[in-house]
């Protein structure tokens, strides 16, 4: 059955691959799936059509047969259950990977993304240069909980999983901020996440969807 995703039609951020689209090609990429990208833009994004896919008006969106998806968590989670390579198959390593997955988007995720808006959104509110320190410490605050927690182990609960590709996505987001060299093990854990061929493969696939050429058509 052919599978369908949604991206932005022009990434604002010009093919870095932050934008969620790339978890879902990554995911499809593990496990071998090959699938096609329709592009949105800001303005599709919240017409009725749009919105019948993803209630929030947002992307990514995953279609698969007569099933549609959003939410980048329940998207990969779909994906690892339905195909192999993303899950274990003992039951209770299976559970602890679909946990590291919820950890990264309920746990790491939140400071990271609030970290973001109080720089992109409200960097020029009166109050942001006394909040800021305040933001960047829960970021750190969790950094160091999961840099004590993996350790020098390569993924966070044996085999790589959904929940490394996950986590290695989240943290990809607070890459640029500099707060992620504080933890060399964190760097190294995603680093060994970006040369994955699957993770290159998607992210080549992405940045050539954000840089390609206008249709003329
Ligand atoms: N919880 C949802 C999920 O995980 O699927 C969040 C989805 C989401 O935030 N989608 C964003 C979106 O559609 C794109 S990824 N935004 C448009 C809107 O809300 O109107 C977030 C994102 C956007 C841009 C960059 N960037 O340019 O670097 C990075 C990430």
């Amino acid at each position: 059955m052919s599978i369908t995703i949604t991206a932005f039609a022009r990434s604002p951020d010009g093919g870095r691959g932050l934008a969620r689209d790339t978890r879902i090609r990554w995911a499809l990429e593990e496990v071998g799936q090959p699938y096609e990208v329709r592009p949105v833009s800001f303005g599709a994004m919240k017409e009725p059509a749009h919105l019948a896919l993803h209630p929030f008006g947002q992307i990514p969106t995953y279609e698969e047969g007569d099933l549609a998806l959003f939410e980048t968590g329940g998207i990969v989670f779909h994906i690892a259950q339905r195909y192999a390579g993303l899950l274990p198959d003992d039951a209770n390593a299976r559970a602890r990977a679909i946990a590291w997955l919820f950890a990264a988007l309920n746990t790491v995720e939140p400071p990271i993304l609030e970290l973001g808006t109080a720089k992109l959104l409200e960097g020029d509110k009166p109050w942001t240069a006394a909040r800021l320190p305040l933001v960047e410490e829960r970021v750190r605050d969790r950094l160091k909980q999961l840099s004590a927690r993996l350790g020098d182990a390569d993924w966070l609960d044996g085999a790589f999983s959904a929940g490394d590709l996950m986590m290695v996505s989240v943290l990809l987001r607070v890459k640029p901020s500099g707060i992620l060299d504080e933890y060399p093990n964190l760097v190294a854990y995603v680093a060994r996440g970006e040369a994955r061929p699957a993770y290159k493969r998607a992210f080549a696939a992405q940045l050539a969807f954000n840089t390609r050429k206008p249709s003329t058509g």
